[in-house]
């Protein structure tokens, strides 16, 4: 097949005047519609000077527009790079130049600070905003709406996403089209997606959970997605009536309970609802089936791996579980210090092995050989077990890792700069329990004797370098960081001491 990817999501719509896209305000795109702006951008690439294998790094709000764009790299053969919109000029600079992007697409509101970004990267620039306005639509309204499809190998590249490492680095996860594609048809499989799907689609389209989850997945079917541009419990709440399947982090699922218009009546006739991204508290769980009479089915991925495991359609779905491993997916749970197979109920490593696993991390070889093991396991730095009735539990993180409402934060980013600003000595950032976001990041400074750090200076240094999403909430200052006697930082007595900043 000329283009794997391309002609199974998208390739069989050709001509349907079937919903695709189901907007807020009622407005409906076809899967003809769609695949005509797709061809448009393609073409608009084309003339831009891209090649296939080049990179194109999206950061723009969601709308149809910017997953045509998702489509329109597909179709050209050109490795698609989606960007959080709350990265900062300084975090967008890192993933362009690091990833050699040709194109960089960004709102129009920041096209001034990401101009020299650019330039410096000797990427062009074009605009797209919210409403799908912008200097990229203009250029693809005068194309035709057809585009010959470039040929990709099973093994080319489709998309880059970042992810943060340890070291504070962001890697450039390579994924193909064969991770891709395997992974969206083993999901329409074990899931039960069929053209009559209608899925509430609420999550952000510059990650895994958004994009190849809930996109891919209901593109294969045939289905349609009730696209809202973020998760508004009010307009969640609206649009339910008319949905089939939803899929979510915990953050949604908790927001819901919150709500007394969420009940069992609403959401009778749904079919399933998925979570994943972060731990479901299994409180959550049993909660949600109270309310609804629906088991939320859990399962567990990643951005190296897509999907790895899921809780059964049929059969038990075990709240505190992620299920059992998906068909054509190997997982096994290892000792970190020897790398041997533990036997079933022991908590260890959880390594995966699949077409889903991704080919290794962009320019970076040895990061790669770390984690990529020669027979193709990849270490996930997720710890677990695998129960008596063949359930994978995870208990922890081999990793320093924070989950945020769904989106992952590496301590080590922050602490590099909070180390950085006058009179902090050193510091230790770690994620506490947190009613809405699951976990939070709480930053500790330790000052220096001279200079006593100014916390207000801090926090504003952080917010011009750091989304958002990665701000500590709460910058304490410590007369020191407590350490074990080989001089590492306890992060777990931290993590024990302040458990309760923000207990709900
Ligand atoms: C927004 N903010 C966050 C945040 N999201 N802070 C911490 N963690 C988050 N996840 C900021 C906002 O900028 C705002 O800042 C403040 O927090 C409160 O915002 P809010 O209005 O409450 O947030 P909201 O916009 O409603 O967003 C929350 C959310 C969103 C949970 C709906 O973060 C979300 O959609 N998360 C999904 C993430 C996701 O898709 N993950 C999948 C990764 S793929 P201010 O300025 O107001 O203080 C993956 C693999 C796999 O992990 O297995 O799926
Ligand atoms: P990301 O790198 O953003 O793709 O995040 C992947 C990480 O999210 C995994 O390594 C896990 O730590 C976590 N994760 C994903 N799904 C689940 C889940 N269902 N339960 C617990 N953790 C999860």
């Amino acid at each position: 097949m000329a283009n794997p990817l391309f002609d199974h999501l998208f390739g069989n719509h050709a001509g349907k005047d079937t919903p695709f896209l189901i907007l807020k305000d009622g407005q409906v795109i076809t899967h003809a519609a769609f695949l005509s702006m797709t061809a448009r951008f393609a073409r608009a690439f084309k003339a831009l000077g891209l090649k296939p294998g080049d990179r194109l790094a999206l950061q723009a709000e969601k709308s149809p527009e910017a997953l045509a764009v998702y489509a329109a790299a597909v179709q050209s053969g050109i490795v698609f790079l989606p960007l959080n919109t709350g990265y900062t000029a300084a975090e967008v600079s890192y993933f362009v130049e690091n990833s050699e992007a040709r194109l960089l697409i960004c709102d129009p509101v920041k096209a001034d600070g990401l101009r020299p970004v650019a330039e410096a990267c000797h990427a062009a620039l074009e605009t797209l905003d919210a409403d799908g306005n912008g200097s990229l639509p203009e250029r693809a309204r005068g194309e035709r709406d057809a585009f010959a499809t470039v040929p990709r190998a099973p093994d080319d590249l489709a998309a880059f996403l970042y992810t943060s490492g340890t070291t504070g680095r962001s890697k450039g996860a390579m994924l193909t089209q064969t991770n891709l594609l395997s992974n969206a048809q083993t999901l329409v499989d074990v899931w039960r997606f069929t053209r009559d799907d209608v899925l509430l689609h609420a999550l952000p389209i510059f990650h895994t959970h958004g994009l190849f989850v809930a996109t891919n997945v209901t593109l294969l079917a045939g289905g349609s997605l009730l696209f809202l541009p973020k998760f508004d419990a009010d307009d969640v709440i609206d649009l339910l009536p008319r949905a089939t399947t939803m899929m979510g982090v915990p953050t949604f699922y908790t927001r819901l309970l919150d709500d007394p218009r969420f009940t069992g009546d609403l959401v009778r006739h749904m079919r399933l609802f998925v979570s994943g991204s972060a731990p479901l508290l299994a409180e959550t769980h049993v909660q949600f089936e109270k309310r609804t009479g629906h088991r939320i089915l859990e399962r567990y991925g990643m951005t190296e791996t897509n999907m790895n495991t899921s809780n059964p359609y049929e059969g038990a779905r075990r709240a505190g579980t992620v299920g059992f491993p998906l068909p054509g997916v190997e997982l096994k749970i290892t000792d970190p210090a020897s790398g041997e197979t533990l036997p079933d109920g022991e908590i260890g490593q959880i390594e995966v092995r699949g077409p889903n696993v991704f080919k290794g991390y962009w320019q970076m070889p040895e990061k790669t050989r770390e984690e990529l093991r020669a027979d193709g396991f990849f270490i996930t730095g997720d710890l677990g077990l695998i129960d008596d009735q063949g359930y994978v539990q995870i208990v922890g993180r081999n990793k320093d890792l924070i989950i945020s409402g769904g989106y992952n934060i590496y301590p080590k980013e922050i602490e590099v700069l909070l180390d950085d600003q006058p009179g902090v000595l050193e510091s230790a950032v770690v994620g506490v329990p947190h009613p809405d976001f699951g976990e939070t990041v709480v930053g500790f400074v330790v000052a220096e004797k001279t200079t006593p750090p100014d916390l207000d200076g801090i926090s504003a240094a952080v917010g011009t370098q750091l989304a958002r999403f990665k701000h500590p909430r709460k910058l304490i200052v410590l007369p020191e960081l407590p350490r074990n006697t080989m001089g590492k930082v306890q992060k777990n007595i931290l993590r024990q001491d302040y458990g309760d900043l923000f207990a709900g």
